[in-house]
């Protein structure tokens, strides 16, 4: 397994390129071209100038997230092959740049939704959190209000302001849009990138929905195993697979993570491994990675990814914001540099202990 952190860039990111380089354990990097809209063509230049940068302070380039999908793919629509064409021209950008790997969601309008970017535990530190009781008081519009308004000023992913202003429009061009229509257009989209990413070997790591279920009567499909099965089914190409995010699978206790992870074997290209912890089931928080700290076990959840000859590149997800530290929600650096030591810890007890 590769351990790396994720970079906003050095235009969005608190984080430099040299801090993340001092984690120990930690030689690669996932980051984007952050500031190219869904649909967005992305050129080779572009591409290159971010991987050089990246090279340069000592750290590879070791996968994109995100393209991210264009809504008008999600929904089916009229122009839907053209932005099809355009995806494939990113990912020739990518693939000419010998990078393998690019994650992307399929998610209706909004990427994650937690409730709380900041909810104070007992320790002092802040995490995010999720409460139904809160998701019910409010409507999407005000969501996005409420998310902009606790992000200290940065850049949430997933949220950009632009795409999100016209969040009315785009609710109504969902109307109508169920699972298997969703499933469908994933198929759809999938089967047209597989030739691209064949002639570059790019893998392509779908993320789940986060949290695992519909929200606000959108429809989500990538929440279990079953669903995912009949994906990798669907389109039975080993470049259309999975990033394994322990978090957003996690967020369903129903989801048994380690089983799904072997029955995943080969498709799994990617890693974010965090922790939760319930406090009842309809409220949780995005714990420390440590298996005491939240209610997964993750040397189950890493042994799991080691048993099915996982090799890819792995990245503690959100941490908690400590020691004062201020920065995207989620993408602090002290808490994601302790989670990818502790990971790492785990990788060597779990590698020791298979030589023996
Ligand atoms: C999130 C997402 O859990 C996560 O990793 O921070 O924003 C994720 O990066 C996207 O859904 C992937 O496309
Ligand atoms: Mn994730």
């Amino acid at each position: 397994m590769e351990m790396t952190l994720r970079w906003f860039g050095s235009e969005h990111d608190t984080i430099t390129l040299e801090e993340i380089r001092q984690v120990p354990g930690v030689r690669g990097v996932i980051t984007a071209l952050y500031d190219k809209k869904p649909g967005e063509i992305w050129t080779r230049e572009e591409v290159k100038n971010l991987k050089d940068e990246v090279e340069a302070a000592g750290l590879k380039l070791s996968g994109i997230e995100s393209i991210n999908v264009h809504d008008e793919i999600k929904i089916g629509g009229p122009e839907r092959d053209y932005y099809i064409e355009n995806y494939i021209r990113s990912l020739e950008a990518v693939g000419e740049e010998d990078i393998h790997l690019v994650c992307y969601n399929f998610m209706p309008v909004f990427d994650w939704i937690r409730t709380d970017l900041a909810r104070k535990r007992e320790d002092g530190s802040t995490a995010m959190a999720y409460s139904k009781a809160a998701i019910d008081a409010l409507n999407p519009e005000t969501m996005f209000d409420a998310m902009e308004g606790d992000a200290n000023g940065a850049l949430l992913p997933g949220w950009e302001p632009e795409r999100l202003a016209g969040v009315k429009e785009l609710f109504d061009r969902y109307r109508g849009m169920d699972c298997e229509k969703l499933f469908a257009n994933l198929k759809y989209f999938l089967e047209r990138i597989m030739p691209v990413c064949d002639k570059y070997d790019i893998n392509m790591a779908i993320h789940p929905d986060d949290p695992a279920w519909p929200i606000f009567g959108l429809p989500r499909i990538i929440i279990n195993e079953e669903n995912i099965l009949r994906l990798m089914k669907a389109v039975d190409n080993p470049h259309n697979g999975i990033t394994f995010c322990s978090g957003s699978y996690g967020t369903n206790p129903k989801n048994n993570l380690p089983h799904m992870i072997r029955s995943l074997k080969g498709r799994i290209h990617f890693a974010h491994i965090r922790n939760l912890r319930f406090n009842s089931p309809d409220d949780f928080e995005e714990a420390s990675h440590l298996s005491s700290d939240g209610s997964f076990d993750m040397y189950e959840i890493v042994k799991a990814l080691f048993d099915i000859g996982f090799d890819g590149p792995v990245r503690p997800d959100h941490g908690r914001m400590i020691w004062g530290e201020k920065g995207i929600p989620g993408y602090g650096l002290f808490d994601r540099a302790l989670g990818a030591a502790y990971i790492n810890g785990l990788i060597e007890a779990i590698e020791k202990s298979r030589r023996e």
